[in-house]
């Protein structure tokens, strides 16, 4: 037990608060007492820390490395309260000191480091691992700005910076004792001596790299594993004093800002223009940092043992963003250790696993050889060997003709899909279907050539944080139905569909979902001053931004039914609130316009009295977890539509179906999953398959255009996008226009609406059978068992890491 009753956490968070501030807690600030009490949960995780390591340790347990360039981790603070189990403890402590715990946790700062679904799911794995009791660690960078804090001005999206250290960040720790040196740029010497080639690195740029530690609380308070977020800092603590005396502190400080430029925003994913110098710094920078790190604690536990290297360590890349590792492990081996090529392979690929998130061609990560040589020149050197040595290898065993798709060095790029696939023991899709394509289409070369290293490991969700902390209506009403083991089994969650008849479990369920909507309307008229009806369906889509997700699909849908309604106001539908919400880089025109196009359906919507009190439309700015948590519970429908085989897996969905929304959606991700697990009856799916998008795309044969001509209710919202209906609003939307019309609609937009809007409407219908629609909903819940990350890291654990 963290504290021995409440009484021990009231005495101990006094304590500390004096010790801190040195004044009564009347006289602290709220951000002090916020303070305070992470400190408190701190130190009690610390010692927990202390003995979780100890037991790694003694145990000679494998540890898993998770390398990622973002972890979305959320707020801490609650959940961290959750899994130690002494949230009712200590919101009654405050209490009992005039303290309110909801406020105090408000005051933290969600950490943005990380874009969307990439990132999220490192910071689920990362609990996953310590409820399991995996020894794992998470590397990332601790940006100081995180992903852009969007406002919706005019119905456009503006960025802001993210300062989210700017208060401090009390759950960190900053480890200078665990610093590590990153080398960049220079040359290479080259010496033979006693028949052996040497290579010494020289006129190199050093950047010191500084862990700060962020413990990573498990379910059950058992264990305490940590997220090391790696800061960039000169190595000398200097500035350029020549020019600081010349009175040139711009110059004097030059030298000392790129260096700290590393680490001071996070990248975009952005949809084109991947290729800029710092992201490959920001790369090679956690790469090398984080190895560092592993390789000092081996050597110190277990020697020169190399062989040893892949049974006590799995390093995991997460996409190809920190691909580096294979590489530079390479080198590490090779330079510093001495090992001779083919046992450093042998063990470099033994040690590494990696994951791809995308199926979209464009957003394959390349960088331009000459790039990459003058930053890393001897890992480029290793990256051109390894790419001679595969080539040997095609030519030796009549593989030629795959060269093309599979080398590493190509066109003046460096490959970097290739390069972790030809580096690792272990390549995984994140969905079935995903798995799929990447066997037989996306890496159907490399396939033929290994096909035991390709996996699927469908994604899953933290169901502590986005059930049991997030909806705790649901999780009491679920634990008085079957009792509290399903927390740490969620198999047990199947046991819910015996209460599929029981028409009181059905209308407790209808009672949480609408205190649910409840607080997420409090919440929205609190953001945006929009009144919405908790009475009306919650239809929510919330993601990023991006065509192929296909957010415009959904808003031509809305102002379709707008214009349904204007024709006739007797249409007889529920009453709806369309929700959306998501981020679009800054750099991506198309998604932006995307945005605006749906706040002024928005405005013409909402301020329009004949259809007030059918249906609104509301976008919720600056979709992050911490809004998400409140989104999420309080959905109805699901809306997860985009183009069939483009959206590797998807997370969000298996968010909503735990929460008890029905999905509308494609065929597509780990949709069809979602549609196994909830049962046929309990989803709604229409549109295209992937096949379909396929053979268009091979053979052609789509005319957005006919399809728009054919249908009179497209003709109408087509035209709608250019006449100045939107002239409210301030503008046209040429450049969907364009994109839908004269480009062909790439990701079938039209193609799909007629479907789409049927099953919609179809989903509609089946909403009026209140009881039905509950056992959809049970139905749903029940089957998202199989989307807790808890099974997502068995499955890891077991097939790739081999723990
Ligand atoms: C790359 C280079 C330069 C700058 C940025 C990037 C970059 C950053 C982030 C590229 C991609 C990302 C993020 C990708 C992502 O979130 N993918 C999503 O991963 C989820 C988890 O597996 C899946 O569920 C989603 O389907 C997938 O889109």
């Amino acid at each position: 037990m963290v504290f021995a009753n409440k009484e021990d956490f009231k005495q101990r968070f006094e304590e500390r608060l004096w010790e801190a501030y040195e004044k009564p807690l009347d006289s602290c600030t709220l951000q002090e007492k916020y303070n305070n009490l992470v400190h408190v949960v701190k130190d009690s995780a610390s010692e927990i820390r202390t003995r979780t390591s100890e037991r790694h340790k003694n145990n000679k347990e494998k540890k898993v490395y998770y390398f990622s360039m973002e972890f979305l981790i959320g707020k801490l603070l609650n959940n961290y309260l959750v899994n130690l189990g002494i949230r009712d403890m200590v919101r009654e402590g405050l209490a009992d000191l005039g303290e309110d715990l909801d406020e105090i946790c408000a005051v933290e700062k969600d950490p943005g480091l990380g874009n969307g679904g990439l990132g999220r799911l490192a910071a689920c794995f990362m609990d996953s691992m310590a409820s399991l009791g995996i020894s794992g660690v998470g590397m990332g960078l601790r940006y100081h700005f995180g992903l852009f804090r969007q406002k919706i001005e005019n119905g456009y999206q503006v960025a802001l910076p993210d300062a989210w250290l700017s208060d401090g960040y009390p759950w960190e720790e900053k480890r200078t004792d665990a610093s590590a040196e990153v080398r960049f740029g220079g040359y290479i010497d080259r010496e033979f001596r006693d028949g052996k080639l040497y290579f010494e690195h020289k006129g190199y740029t050093s950047v010191r790299a500084i862990p700060y530690d962020v413990p990573i609380i498990g379910f059950n308070g058992e264990d305490v594993n940590v997220l090391h977020l790696w800061d960039a800092k000169p190595v000398n603590d200097t500035v350029d004093m020549d020019a600081f005396n010349a009175g040139d502190y711009a110059a004097a400080r030059k030298a000392r800002s790129d260096i700290e430029a590393i680490t001071c925003i996070l990248y975009p994913e952005d949809s084109d223009g991947i290729g800029r110098r710092l992201r490959l710094k920001q790369e090679y920078f956690l790469v090398s940092a984080g190895l560092s790190s592993i390789i000092r604690r081996f050597k110190s536990l277990y020697g020169n043992n190399w062989q040893e290297f892949p049974e006590r360590v799995a390093i995991h890349i997460n996409d190809t963003h920190p691909t580096l590792c294979i590489p530079e492990l390479m080198r590490r081996l090779l330079d510093e250790e001495g090992l001779e090529w083919d046992e450093a392979w042998d063990i470099t690929v033994r040690t590494m696993s990696f994951t791809n998130h995308t199926v979209l061609p464009e957003a394959l990560e390349k960088w331009s050889i000459d790039l990459f040589r003058e930053l890393l020149p001897r890992v480029y050197m290793i990256v051109e060997e390894i790419d001679r040595r595969w080539r040997d290898m095609l030519f030796a065993t009549g593989n030629f003709a795959r060269h093309g798709a599979t080398a590493v060095l190509w066109d003046g790029e460096v490959r970097m899909a290739n390069l972790s696939i030809i580096g690792s023991h272990s390549v995984n899709g994140v969905a079935a279907l995903h798995s799929e394509i990447l066997k037989n289409e996306v890496f159907r070369d490399f396939n033929a050539i290994f096909p035991d290293r390709f996996n699927n490991k469908t994604n899953g969700i933290s169901h502590r944080r986005f059930l049991i902390e997030s909806n705790p209506g649901l999780a009491s009403l679920i634990t008085g139905a079957i009792g509290d083991g399903w927390m740490t089994d969620m198999q047990q969650l199947e046991r819910l569909r015996d209460f599929a008849g029981d028409e009181g479990f059905l209308d407790a369920l209808a009672n949480v979902k609408r205190e649910n909507k409840l607080r997420l309307a409090d919440f929205i008229k609190k953001t945006t001053d929009i009144t919405v009806d908790p009475d009306s369906v919650f239809d929510i889509q919330v993601k990023r931004i991006h065509a192929y997700k296909r957010q415009l699909l959904n808003a031509l849908k809305v102002l379709h039914i707008y214009n349904e309604l204007k024709k006739d106001p007797s249409l007889p539908i529920n009453n709806y609130t369309f929700i959306f919400a998501g981020k679009a880089a800054q750099g991506y025109t198309y998604a932006k316009e995307i945005i605006k196009f749906i706040n002024s359906v928005a405005d013409t919507v909402n301020s329009d009295p004949d259809v007030n009190g059918r249906i609104k439309v509301v976008f919720i700015e600056n979709f992050c977890v911490s809004n998400a948590q409140l989104i999420y519970p309080a959905a109805e429908i699901s809306e997860q539509i985009s183009t069939a085989g483009k959206e590797a897996s998807g997370t969000g969905n298996m968010k909503f179906m735990m929460n008890g929304a029905v999905t509308l959606g494609t065929l597509d991700g780990a949709n069809v999953e979602i549609k196994d697990h909830a049962g046929e009856d309990n989803i709604k799916i229409f549109g295209l398959r992937a096949d379909d998008v396929m053979q268009y795309y091979r053979f052609g044969g789509y005319s957005s255009n006919d399809v728009m001509n054919s249908d009179e209710g497209l003709k109408l919202l087509t035209s709608q996008l250019v006449n100045d209906f939107f002239k409210n609003s301030g503008c046209n939307f040429w450049g969907i226009y364009d994109e839908l019309l004269q480009r062909n609609d790439e990701y079938f937009v039209l193609k799909d609406f007629r479907p789409y809007v049927d099953a919609w409407f179809e989903l509609g219908e089946v909403y009026r059978d209140r009881k039905r629609w509950q056992a959809m909903s049970l139905a749903n819940i029940a089957g998202s068992y199989y989307f807790t990350s808890d099974r997502t890291i068995r499955e890891y654990a077991g097939e790739i890491w081999h723990l």
